[in-house]
């Protein structure tokens, strides 16, 4: 793919059934209120807008929750639906920024990116950016909500995981192509995965000593070896609850605003960014659309917007 082509496609993915909180559903509109559009064309994009994916009110699902993970019937044609769109905009050489949405939407979006690198036999990397480390199993987890699965199931992590084999075909991305960065607040047996998984994370405290410059040096290093593009997940509960207080899980001690921008603008100079999420952005949590205000422009920096 060309990814000098300054194309990108939104898909707007109003899911919660991933998340023991709810409201994440409203955050595709809350993005677009906060003017995702004008921002985009301001850099000279072109946009394809795909609209909303359809996703079932919770409420109309009750009896579901007795599933682990969580409403997983639902959330599987779901998940699958993202994959094809994503795989589906790759190929028409566009950009897909998916709009969240729980993260369990990753489950989605990145096997997507990994299809359509597979197909054409490439590999991809992936940078995760959490307060979380996501990589619970449904047999590890302490919750059954799927947003805390999704990194362990894009891996292969357990078997007999239907999530694991979306697509046909388990391991979406090779740890050795995996980046975890911000995480602070990690579960008991996540820990170990973390440790076991061979997957290169950076905690809060690695970031604090060494700066995010040298983070991300050494983060696109891992995550561009042997690929032909980068995948990057970005979960809003990263950065401090001080600038993004929008999300459905806040943990104090994160990504300043200007740690979060240069992140994102360090990914932008590789040209080599291929399907951006940004997730969890819960609307009802937020104080005058300032977490969606802070979505936008990190959309921005990670298209290339510079300061001068
Ligand atoms: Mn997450």
């Amino acid at each position: 793919m060309d990814q000098n082509s300054k194309k990108v496609s939104i898909i707007g993915i109003p899911l919660d059934l991933g998340a023991n909180i709810r409201g994440a559903s409203m955050g595709p509109a809350a993005i677009r209120i906060a003017d995702l559009h004008k921002k985009i064309l301001a850099l000279n994009y072109d946009i394809f807008d795909c609209g909303d994916i359809a996703v079932p009110i919770r409420d109309t699902l009750k009896i579901k929750t007795q599933q682990n993970p969580k409403f997983k019937d639902i959330i599987l044609p779901i998940v699958k639906e993202i994959s094809a769109i994503v795989q589906k905009e790759l190929a028409k050489n566009r950009t897909p920024i998916c709009v969240g949405g729980d993260h369990s939407l990753a489950i989605g979006s990145v096997s997507g990116s990994s299809c359509f690198f597979r197909q054409q036999n490439q590999k991809m990397g992936l940078i995760w950016v959490d307060a979380h480390a996501d990589i619970n199993t449904p047999s590890t987890s302490p919750s059954g909500n799927l947003h805390g699965m999704p990194l362990a199931s894009l891996l292969g992590m357990e078997q007999n995981d239907d999530f694991a084999s979306l697509d046909g075909y388990s391991e979406k991305i090779s740890a050795s192509n995996t980046v975890i960065i911000g995480i602070r607040t990690v579960d008991g047996l996540e820990r170990d995965f973390c440790r076991r998984s061979g997957v290169k994370y950076f905690t809060m405290r690695e970031i604090d000593e060494r700066g995010m410059h040298s983070i991300m040096t050494e983060s696109i290093d891992w995550a561009s070896r042997n690929t032909s593009g980068i995948h990057v997940s970005f979960d809003l509960d990263a950065i401090d609850p001080l600038y993004a207080p929008g999300v459905s899980t806040p943990e104090t001690g994160g990504l300043s605003y200007r740690e979060a921008h240069l992140l994102l603008e360090m990914v932008a100079d590789t040209k080599k960014l291929c399907t951006l999420d940004i997730v969890e952005l819960n609307p009802f949590k937020d104080i005058d659309n300032k977490t969606s205000r802070l979505a936008v422009e990190l959309i921005q920096s990670a298209l290339g917007k510079s300061i001068i």
